[in-house]
Formats: C-alpha cells, sequence, structure tokens
C-alpha cells in the first residue's frame, strides 16, 4: 500500500499523518511512503553508509558465512552525524509521535546492509518485541521501526516481507534463533505453523520502493526476509523509536540494544541533511 504524506516545508512541525493513515496503521501494522528522502538526501546517507559498515568493535554483529561482512551495525545513530540528524528528522519523529500517541525516544537503530551473492543471510520470521519485552524489560508493544531505505529495495534484493495485520495477534510464543545464541543480539522466532496460519489469513507482503522510502511498522508485526541471492547490497538503516511512558526497566544488555537515555526526542529543522553535502 503506498501512501503520500502531509508535506509542507514552512514549518518543521506541521507533517501530519491523517486520520486514514492512522486507521491503516492500526489495520495493517505498517505505513509505507516511497518518496520521503529527495535523492540528494540519499546520496549523502550512501556515502555516510561505508563509514558504519566498516566500523569494528561490539555494535556490530557479522554475517555467520562471512565473518568479514557486518550482518548488524547497531548504534549508527551515534557513529554518524548524517544518520543521528535522520533520526531527528520531523518526517520520521512526527508519524511515529503521532502513532504512539507520545513523546519517544531512540531504543536503538541499527542498520541491515543485507549484501549482494548471498553475503547478506535470511532472516526467519520473527516479531521484534518480544526480546525487547522479554530482555530489556519493556513493558508494551508500544514501540516503532521507521525502517529507511538506503538502497532499492527491489524484488530480486530479498525485500522486507511483512504479514499485515499480524501485529494484532500480540505477542506470539518464540524461540532465540540459533545463530543469534551469544551473539549478543536477540532474534527469536515463530514457529512455522504459526507463520503459515497468519499468511494463510493475511497474505504476505514484499516492502519493495526506491532508496529513500520509509515504512513505519508496528513491533508486532510478523517479518522476515530470504538471503540476498543478487549482486547488490540492500541496505535498511532500522530507527527502533519507543514511546517514554513505555521505557525499558531492564539493565542487561549494552547501550546500543537497550539505550538508556529516555529523553524525549525532538525533531530538528527538517532540511538538515542538506549540509552534508
Ligand atoms: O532487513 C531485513 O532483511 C530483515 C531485518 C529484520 O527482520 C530485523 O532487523 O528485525
Amino acid at each position: 500500500m503506498i501512501m503520500r504524506m502531509t508535506r509542507r516545508k514552512d514549518s518543521i512541525n506541521i507533517m501530519q499523518l491523517n486520520d486514514t493513515q492512522i486507521a491503516q496503521f492500526d489495520e495493517r501494522g505498517y505505513l509505507f511512503f516511497p518518496d520521503l528522502l529527495s535523492d540528494d538526501e540519499v546520496a549523502i546517507l550512501q556515502r555516510a553508509t561505508p563509514e558504519l559498515l566498516n566500523r569494528q568493535g561490539p555494535e556490530v554483529v557479522r554475517e555467520k558465512e562471512d565473518p568479514t561482512a557486518a550482518r548488524l551495525v547497531f548504534g549508527g545513530h551515534v557513529f554518524s552525524e548524517p544518520f543521528r540528524c535522520l533520526s531527528l528528522l520531523p518526517r520520521l519523529l512526527n508519524p511515529v509521535r503521532q502513532l504512539l500517541k507520545d513523546d519517544v525516544y531512540l531504543h536503538q537503530s541499527r542498520m541491515n546492509p543485507k549484501q549482494g551473492f548471498g553475503g547478506g543471510a535470511a532472516w526467519d520470521w520473527h516479531q521484534d518485541f518480544p526480546p525487547w519485552h522479554i530482555i530489556d524489560g519493556m513493558p508494551e508493544p508500544r514501540c516503532i521501526m521507521a525502517s529507511v531505505f538506503i538502497d532499492d529495495c527491489t524484488a530480486v534484493k530479498s525485500p522486507l516481507l511483512v504479514v499485515p495485520g499480524s501485529h494484532r495477534h500480540g505477542l506470539m510464543d518464540s524461540k532465540l534463533h540459533e545463530d543469534a545464541k551469544g551473539k549478543g543480539y536477540s532474534l527469536m522466532h515463530i514457529d512455522h505453523a504459526t507463520t503459515a496460519r497468519l499468511a494463510d489469513e493475511n497474505g504476505i507482503e514484499a516492502l519493495i520502493g526506491p532508496a529513500g522510502s520509509v515504512c513505519f511498522v508496528h513491533c508486532n508485526l510478523l517479518h522476515g526476509s530470504a538471503n540476498n541471492v543478487s549482486p547488490w547490497r540492500r541496505a535498511i538503516m532500522y530507527y527502533i523509536y519507543n514511546a517514554v511512558s513505555n521505557a525499558c526497566t531492564g539493565t542487561e544488555r549494552a547501550w546500543h540494544h537497550n539505550n538508556r537515555d529516555f529523553t524525549p526526542l525532538q525533531p530538528i529543522d527538517d532540511d538538515c541533511l542538506k549540509a552534508f553535502a
């Protein structure tokens, strides 16, 4: 489903979702905007991406089959000024605050570069909320994953797959994925029978769109993706915004998994990325 957001340049606070869009998010669990960032903004973010991917340290989870390749890079909003600015754009923050009816802070950010030629391995079907609830002590599923397409996400680049409406089934039984054990991240997959039942009821949709598209995804929406066997990278930057009144109580995990700074984020100038041109 393709949406457009009302965007006027004269005020950073004026971009708002309308009632239909809010109702669609509640019904389907996601809202997709194919043209939220301009080509110039995308070029700036693409230039800033190698710095994230070349990072060494505990914030980087590596691909099982190729330890030289990053599978996830957490915390980019702290290491990279363009990605910090992106997280504070009114185009992202305002819709999230509207949908959650609260101020928000960043629970985590992570880039999934999904490298080509199979370098970006599959993600089994899962909801994002279970580990945040079980490990980080996030009380309720009042959290949204703003997924910013850094590269084009086409049908051949193993796009993110979602089961529309599955978030309405609440927290499903899930198990820590074998690949995540001991790696510091927390993929918990949903069993095949449940996935099949929900997919039969609701279908599966692929999130496809040009670089600069943004999808706001409910944290209980069932999603996954296949190996990227194409030659091309398909990077997505995920910002996990949590309602301030839903702050996590756990302290077990590092800041890049479970950020403890609950200060409400304030939108900055919607054109701020241009300063990096
Ligand atoms: O980007 C992808 O292919 C999947 C990532 C994902 O499911 C996640 O980060 O929760």
